[in-house]
């Protein structure tokens, strides 16, 4: 018998994404962004962290960020699921100016997949900056505190040599 849905017959993995805004209602664009991956075929939530509030990382004539992190179930490949995510962003309004961490009204970022490495052109997995961003791991401390990153190590040693930027809870999980 063959399953009507083929992703059915794929293995489920645990992945974790970014999510981070600072222009335009950046707390309603993380919302509906976690709507949007919701409601793609393939993936579903584990778990969503507390809203953020963080100080821009890269030129500091920004607007504070909102971030959030959440984990998924998937039978989506690395590749597919980094599409899906592009297609929300530019869904949400994001015009790529080929300015380096520069103000965005939607940045979805693939953190981990499983506990696999990847160097593509066009995939890095964990995330380069995964190790050393306040954004990214206070808020995954919140939802998988015993995480083991691979070729970084415990989540929760590098949350304890990681400043926190002034960063603040906005809206409890
Ligand atoms: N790409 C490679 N690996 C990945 C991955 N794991 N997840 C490629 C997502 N994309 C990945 O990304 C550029 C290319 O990276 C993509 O085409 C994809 O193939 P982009 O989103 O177009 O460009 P970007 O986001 O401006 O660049 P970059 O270097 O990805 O920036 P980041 O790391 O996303 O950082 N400050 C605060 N406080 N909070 C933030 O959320 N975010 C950024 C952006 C800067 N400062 C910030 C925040
Ligand atoms: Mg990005």
């Amino acid at each position: 018998m063959f399953p009507s849905d083929y992703s059915e017959r794929l293995d489920k993995v645990a992945a974790y994404i970014g999510l981070g805004a600072n222009l335009g209602d950046p707390i309603e664009a993380i919302k509906s962004a976690r709507l949007a991956i919701n409601n793609v075929a393939g993936i579903r939530e584990l778990a969503f962290s507390s809203l953020y509030r963080s100080t821009p990382l890269g030129p500091a004539d920004q607007p504070d960020y909102v971030n959030a992190v959440m984990s998924v179930e998937t039978t989506l490949r690395p590749l597919e699921l980094l599409r899906e995510l592009q297609a929300i962003e530019t869904a949400h309004g994001r015009v790529r100016k080929g300015e380096r961490w520069g103000a965005r009204t939607l940045d979805l970022d693939l953190l981990l997949y499983g506990r696999e490495r990847i160097v593509s052109e066009v995939l890095t997995v964990p995330h380069p900056g995964i190790a050393d961003r306040e954004f990214v791991l206070y808020p995954l401390g919140e939802i998988a505190p015993d995480l083991d990153i691979p070729g970084k190590g415990l989540l929760a040693d590098l949350v304890r040599k990681c400043p926190q930027r002034g960063l603040e809870v906005i809206e409890h999980a």
